[in-house]
């Protein structure tokens, strides 16, 4: 009898633990823009995007939500630690051989829910670097620090970006199917006189580059960086979105009887675009359209997973991308040319590597099944909030000196009611150059210390345009950021200045 008790109890105790501590799974698209999927208004008649649109459907739409950065590193950084980048140098878009960002002792997200029992793992785009400071990356060795000395108990990574060298997956702490006796070599210099380019052998590209993206040639396409060897180990970046879901698929399988942490981190859509054969072609726009319909498949291929396994009630998906749309971003794939009336950034003013709402303003949703009740919601959440939003959620306490800039919006992010999201946010762009973007409720601020951060051709028309160091919009008003109220409302720009300067040299938001 005493027995069955223990039993019942234990019983009682798991399921009571399981659904106090949802799994969690971060959805993390690549360049995607505000208005780049249906459910925020994009209209282009075969751009679809049904499985985003149904999570929406089913969770919270955020108007509001946002990432920290205009660029991918930057917002990674952040929301993995909970610390603007700004507040730290070299964390900036990061090079091939550039070693781990987030060194040991710099507390994550993962290290947070480790504490709460979760299993945790990032699959797709990392970005942030691997190997020891002042080393970097060891390719042929173990690739430590990364992930998995930082809060992560599994990875499954395309290292870099997909435009940047090496294409290889790195599976744990080391390059997967590596031969020893090929090895693989990453450099930023020519490795010898004969090794073709994208400039020496242009006329043999499948994707010719606009600017840079000219070094070693992989796939038919040239990329930034050099690399040599490693054959064996090399992707097809038609196949990347196929192997994200495959490795999530067979994590989840294997870790659903734990809380679970999944970081689904898509490259989709940066550069360069090159959707598997079954989705070219599909959106009726250019490959920069395909990509959204490969990306959408990959969130409905999650959320089949999740039903599959019997999680949806206890999963919570948070959707969100890492920075803003870009039309070229350095090769010709036609992203301009075939755009069309769609507007990547919808309504909003500028994109990637830009502090204009187009740059960090992006889709957003979370979804919970019976936990979040549908519908739309304005409040304004970040991607950098999730570590402290979580915490709170959990009963976790969290060290002094960690997760610094990120506030617990948990309530705004389920949607209940009268719960605030942030009263205010810094943005900003690859960081370095001083720019930035404060947003409080209707007001927002433009500092920029110099025009734009990158000299790519839609920056390039922002800066002819001669946008003004300082700038007070009402976003209310003027979503578009057309109007420039410093002149008429001094008062305001003013105040704005001040808090955002206390923000900056008080070096913490909590
Ligand atoms: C830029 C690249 C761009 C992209 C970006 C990083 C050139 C000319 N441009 O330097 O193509 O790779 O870096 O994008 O090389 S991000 O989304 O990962 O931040
Ligand atoms: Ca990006």
């Amino acid at each position: 009898m005493k027995y069955i008790y223990l039993t019942l109890l234990a019983f009682f105790l798991a399921v009571h633990a399981t659904a106090t501590k949802p799994n969690v799974i971060v959805i993390m698209a690549d360049d995607l823009g505000f208005g780049d999927v249906g459910c925020y208004g994009a209209k282009p008649k075969n751009l679809k995007t049904p499985h985003i649109d149904q999570l929406a459907k089913e969770g919270l739409r955020f108007t509001s939500g946002y990432c920290s950065a205009s660029t991918c590193t930057p917002t990674r950084y952040s929301f993995l630690t909970g610390n603007y980048a700004f507040r730290r140098a070299g964390t900036g878009i990061a090079p091939p051989n550039g070693p781990s960002i987030i060194q040991p002792g710099e507390k994550t997200i993962g290290d947070l829910l480790k504490r709460a029992g979760y299993r945790t793992a990032v699959i797709g785009k990392w970005h942030l670097g691997l190997g020891e400071l002042g080393k970097g990356p060891d390719w042929n060795g173990e690739l430590k620090p990364g992930p998995r000395e930082i809060g992560f108990d599994y990875n499954f990574l395309l290292p870099t970006t997909n435009d940047r060298v090496p294409q290889v997956y790195v599976e744990n702490s080391r390059v997967l199917n590596l031969n020893p006796s090929d090895p693989l070599w990453v450099g930023y210099k020519k490795p010898s006189p004969d090794h073709p380019t994208g400039i020496t052998h242009r006329h043999t590209l499948k994707m010719d580059w606009s600017h840079g993206h000219n070094s070693t040639i992989h796939n038919g396409i040239s990329r930034i960086g050099f690399y040599t060897g490693g054959h064996s180990a090399r992707f097809r970046d038609e196949d990347l979105a196929d192997k994200w879901v495959e490795k999530s698929e067979e994590w989840i399988k294997k870790n659903k009887e734990d809380p679970f942490f999944l970081f689904f981190a898509s490259h989709d859509l940066h550069v360069p675009r090159i959707p598997h054969e079954r989705f070219k072609g599909k959106s009726g726009l250019s490959y920069r359209g395909d990509v959204i319909v490969q990306l959408d498949w990959c969130v409905g291929e999650i959320v089949r997973i999740l039903k599959e396994q019997g999680l949806e009630k206890n999963t919570m998906i948070v959707f969100c991308s890492d920075n803003g749309p870009v039309g070229d971003d350095g090769y010709k794939d036609g992203a301009l040319e075939f755009m069309g009336d769609h507007k990547p950034a919808g309504p909003y003013k500028g994109g990637k590597y830009s502090i204009f709402e187009g740059g960090t303003r992006t889709p957003f949703i979370t979804w919970w099944p019976d936990t979040i009740e549908p519908g739309v919601s304005d409040e304004v959440v970040c991607t950098i909030d999730l570590a402290t939003s979580l915490a709170s959620h959990l009963e976790l306490s969290l060290p002094e000196e960690s997760y610094i800039d990120s506030l617990d919006v948990m309530g705004a992010l389920l949607g209940k009611e009268g719960a605030k999201g942030r009263d205010h946010l810094i943005q900003q762009d690859n960081g370095g150059k001083g720019n930035f973007g404060f947003r409080k409720g209707k007001w927002k601020l433009l500092r920029h210390a110099q025009k734009m951060a990158r000299n790519v051709k839609v920056e390039q028309k922002l800066a002819s345009e001669n946008i003004d160091k300082l700038t007070l919009v009402d976003l209310e008003k003027d979503p578009g950021e057309t109007q420039n109220l410093a002149q008429s409302n001094p008062k305001m720009a003013e105040k704005l200045n001040a808090e955002l300067q206390a923000l900056l040299d008080r070096g913490r938001s909590r």
